[in-house]
Order: C-alpha cells, then structure tokens, then sequence
C-alpha cells in the first residue's frame, strides 16, 4: 500500500500536508531483508496507477526484486491514512476492491521454492480468494519453500475477532516460524502469558511471542528462551514487528540461534521504533556479524 501521514502533530481532519509513503507488513519485511543483502523478493499486486509505479520503485530502490509483483489495471492500487490522536493513531483503509484484494490461489505458481515464505495474518482478512491463497500457501505447502513464516498480524479495522481469532490460531499453528504479539494473543485468545499462548498455538515449529519492551519468548520443540528487548525511547511504533521478523528470519537464514536470531530482531525492532517511518537503516554489516556470533 501507499501510506499517507500528517507531517505535523495533530489530526488528520485539520492536517494541511500529508507524507506520502510506501507500507506493508510483508513489503516492510522483504526491505529489511534486502538492505540486510540476503535476496527477498515481494509477490503483491498492485493497480496500474501512480501509487502501484511508486511502490515498485520504493522496493526496487531498496533491493527487493519485484519480478513476481503482478499488476491489475482494472482495480486500484490500496492506500491508507495514519490518523494520530490522544489514544494513539487510527488507521484508515482504502483497500476494498484493491488489485491486492483480488490476489487467490496460483498467485505464486511457477516460482522457485524459496528458503523461506514469510506470509502475514492481514491477507486472508483481505478477501475469500486472499484467505484461500494463504490456505493454499501455508496449510497446502503448494510452494515447497524450506521454511514458511507466518506473522499474526491482526488488524481489528479489517475483520472482528470473533472471526479472526481461530483463523489466526489455525493458521499460526500451521507454520514453521509463527510470530505474534502478545497483545494481540490477548485481543484474540485471551493469553496473558507466553505459555497461555504457546497453548493456543502447539503446532507452529518454531512460536515467537513479542511482548513490546518486555522482551521476546521463542518456543522451538521442548526449548524454550527469552530474550529482553533494548531500551529505546519510542518514536512511532509501527514497522516495528516487521522489523524484528527479519532481523529474526535473516539468523535463521544464516543458521544463528534462537537467542541470536531474537538479538538481531531487537536491534533492527530498535531501528524502527526510532523512525516515523515503517522503515530504519539496517546496522552496519560488522554489527550484524557480532549480533549472530555472540555467544
Ligand atoms: O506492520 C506494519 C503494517 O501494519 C503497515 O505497514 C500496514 O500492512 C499494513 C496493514 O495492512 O496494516
């Protein structure tokens, strides 16, 4: 999606500028992941208007092969506006009939199996054709990829809970890597804790549950670990999930631990709690190096 916000503190009713940007759950991740220099690539779809053209710029521009991105020019590309107030920021969407909405089974057919899919809980909220995509790409295996990802994801403005919360539950369980925060484990199970949460999601092989500040608990077979997350003053949280999931994937790309893998997460969550964007700079090479080879 393209993302607009107010440049200046106040509401998106009285705000004069808006900035433009480019969002998106998976897309945040693909550009972590590239500016990390593993190869990621983005299969989305987008509309045959302005705001598709940018996002394929911004994603190219950062490293991310957009080679799978399809392009519908019947249908608009999705967009949406960050509202800031007292309570935190709203989000509106504009997505509804997006090119994205209409992605479905076969979306992905004919790529190469890659080492990892990482897929996110807001597309089968989508659409039914979005939802059996997901079905086909994460319960069907029908990619072959090594290792399929899954982020929760839950966004109260696109689907109630009472839909959402066994579909996730389901979904997450059925994955290799599930991610999810455990205040959304609470909006959608009622956890209140990692293990209350692991009980909702046995299945998934490896369940990460982040809890802000807290810090992080992997669960992996019988293990299980806990990883505090860095002091940060908080900026704008958004991105912030997306960015520990790729510091999280690029360990386990490169065979790191549990423990290192959730130190790279925190460092590039860090990153990203202090922009306003979704976005941050990924750290130089030689602290990513450290972050995996410490013991
Ligand atoms: O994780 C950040 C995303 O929530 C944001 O970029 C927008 O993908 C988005 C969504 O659907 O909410």
């Amino acid at each position: 999606m393209c993302v607009f916000a107010p440049t200046t503190a106040g509401p998106l009713r009285t705000a004069a500028e808006l900035h433009a940007g480019v969002a998106g759950a998976e897309s945040n991740v693909a550009v972590a992941l590239a500016r990390l220099g593993a190869h990621a690539a983005w299969h989305g779809k987008v509309g045959d208007d302005p705001f598709g053209q940018r996002i394929r710029d911004v994603l190219e521009a950062a490293g991310v092969d957009c080679s799978g991105v399809a392009t519908d020019p019947a249908r608009p590309t999705g967009v949406y506006f960050k509202d800031p107030g007292p309570e935190g920021t709203v989000v509106h969407y504009y997505r509804r009939g997006s090119a994205a909405s209409t992605m479905g089974p076969g979306h992905l057919a004919g790529i190469a199996p890659p080492r990892i899919l990482h897929l996110s809980g807001i597309t089968p909220a989508l659409s039914a054709s979005c939802a059996a995509l997901i079905e086909e790409l994460l319960v069907d295996r029908a990619l072959g990829a090594a290792t399929v990802s899954f982020d929760v994801n839950y966004r109260p403005a696109l689907w109630p809970v009472e839909e959402a919360g066994p579909v996730l539950a389901r979904l997450a369980g059925a994955a290799d890597i599930a991610f999810v925060g455990l205040d959304e484990a609470q909006t959608l199970w009622g956890a209140a804790t990692a293990e209350d949460v692991r009980e909702h999601v046995p299945d998934a092989g490896v369940l990460v549950v982040k809890d802000g500040g807290n810090g992080v608990t992997a669960f992996a077979g019988g293990e299980r670990r806990y990883s505090p997350a860095e002091p940060v003053d908080v900026v704008e949280p958004v991105g912030a999930g997306d960015a520990f999931a790729a510091g999280f994937l690029y360990g386990r790309l490169r065979d790191a631990s549990l423990e290192a893998s959730m130190r790279l997460g925190h460092r590039l969550a860090a990153g990203a709690l202090q922009t306003v964007g979704d976005l941050a700079p990924p750290p130089a090479p030689e602290t990513v190096r450290a972050i995996l080879e410490e013991q």
